[in-house]
């Protein structure tokens, strides 16, 4: 006899949805950007509520020796379903999806702690590159279909974007964690463009954050 108890009956119908955790990195200012997209999107999507996407955000110094450990121990901490690292490329004019990230580190400008690498290899015992997991033609497809400026590019540069791209591609396929993981370039913010007479292509933050949005939505469908 159970009295007055009430007992919940729980039903579900439909699709259970599958909540997936996604990593989203972006970088600190370098060199001549005061702001850089990446750190300002990773930041504005604190108050964004993606469907069914659990999203842990970081945004990484432009070091060449700290970022690539500060990226690997968040990775080994945790259990990410996908990663996707932000970074700003100045003069690109579209949201840039990276296919391949190379063995080399060849650096323009010195990293934020002064270093400068000139020709060495990011791991002399690895392979030449690693391709993006991302789903790219997809992406590609999505973000031209919603009016956002995208294109593919096969050279993620020889800096600290390409070290973290390498880096994370690497830490995967050693510990065989097959998950969607890539980078993407963003175009430089207009005030950027502001702060100088020469012009330079921009984007504006909210652009870029529909994008990005799209993508994070894009991944989480794809896997339920
Ligand atoms: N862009 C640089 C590093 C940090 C960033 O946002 C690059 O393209 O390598």
């Amino acid at each position: 006899m159970l009295g007055n108890c009430l007992i919940p009956i729980i039903i579900r119908t439909g699709n259970i949805q599958q909540t997936m955790r996604i990593l989203i990195t972006g970088f600190e200012p370098f060199g001549d950007t005061q702001v850089n997209p990446s750190e300002e999107l990773v930041h504005s999507l604190a108050d964004e509520i993606i469907p069914d996407v659990d999203l842990t955000r970081l945004v990484l110094p432009v070091d060449t020796k700290t970022a690539p450990v500060i990226l690997q121990q968040t990775i080994r901490n945790n259990t990410f379903q996908a990663i996707v690292c932000l970074g700003e490329a100045s003069g690109n004019t579209s949201i840039t999806l990276e296919r391949v990230s190379i063995n080399l580190l060849d650096f323009r400008i010195p990293d934020n702690s002064g270093i400068q690498v000139i020709d060495q290899p990011i791991n002399p015992e690895g392979p030449a590159a690693y391709f993006s997991t991302l789903p790219i033609r997809k992406i590609e497809q999505t973000l031209r279909k919603h009016g956002i400026p995208v294109c593919l590019s096969c050279s993620a540069g020889t800096y600290l974007c390409n070290q973290i791209m390498y880096t994370l591609l690497e830490e995967l396929a050693i510990n065989q964690i097959s998950i969607p993981a890539g980078f993407i370039h963003l175009p430089a913010l207009p005030a950027k463009a502001a702060a100088q007479t020469r012009p330079i292509p921009t984007m504006s933050l909210e652009t870029m954050r529909m994008g990005i949005k799209l993508i994070l939505q894009l991944l989480s469908e794809a896997s339920n």
